[in-house]
């Protein structure tokens, strides 16, 4: 079935190595995706780090494009370019070469076994909510019927100063 093209959110992370070369092989893989059309990047992120806080700060952002096609095809798409770039899986929410996580997909609510939309924690994460917020101020995201900034606005004092956010450079 097509429905032609939906507008997606992707973010991407990374923590280990040269993070932000990592960044850029992420981008770059994005951009030679089929049927992933780029339409804009956040600014560059430097967060600490949620979950396992005993780990390198990341590097964090946010790609807005259209894509054509199965959310499971994109994810598939994302897991074939975090492998590019060494991804190993070790510890769940631990340190990563290049980590991209499909955050919306249009407004599609969808719970399968190897995919969950939107992204079961972007609610609640400074480092997708800030680069989110920064390319789409307007959007009301599915499920939550609020805006990144009102999100980010409602995180409590605690989860706020724990997850500290600082625009860098991409170059
Ligand atoms: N999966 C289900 N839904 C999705 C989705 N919407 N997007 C499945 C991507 N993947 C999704 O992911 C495990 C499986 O989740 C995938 O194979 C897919 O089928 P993974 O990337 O192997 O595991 P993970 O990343 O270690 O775990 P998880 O729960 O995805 O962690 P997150 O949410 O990616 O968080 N702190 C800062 N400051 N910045 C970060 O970027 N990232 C994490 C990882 C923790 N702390 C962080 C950051
Ligand atoms: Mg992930």
């Amino acid at each position: 079935m097509s429905t032609g093209p939906v507008e997606v959110f992707i973010g991407l992370g990374a923590n280990l190595g040269d993070a932000r070369a990592h960044l850029w092989a992420g981008r770059r893989g994005l951009e030679g995706l089929a049927g992933y059309r780029p339409l804009a990047i956040s600014s560059l992120y430097r967060t600490a780090p949620v979950g396992v806080t005993e780990q390198p700060a990341f590097l964090n952002a946010v790609a807005r494009g259209m894509f054509e096609g199965d959310p499971l095809d994109l994810l598939d798409a994302l897991l074939a370019i975090e492998a590019g770039q060494g991804r190993q899986r070790r510890q769940r929410w631990g340190p990563r070469t290049l980590d991209l996580d499909l955050l919306l997909f249009g407004d599609q609510v969808v719970t399968h076994e190897r995919l969950t939309l939107p992204h079961p924690e972007m609610h609640r994460r400074a480092f997708v909510l800030a680069p989110l917020g920064e390319l789409v101020p307007e959007l009301v995201l599915p499920l939550w019927g609020q805006t990144a900034a009102q999100l980010l606005a409602g995180l409590s004092d605690q989860e706020r100063q724990a997850q500290k956010v600082e625009r860098v450079a991409w170059d």
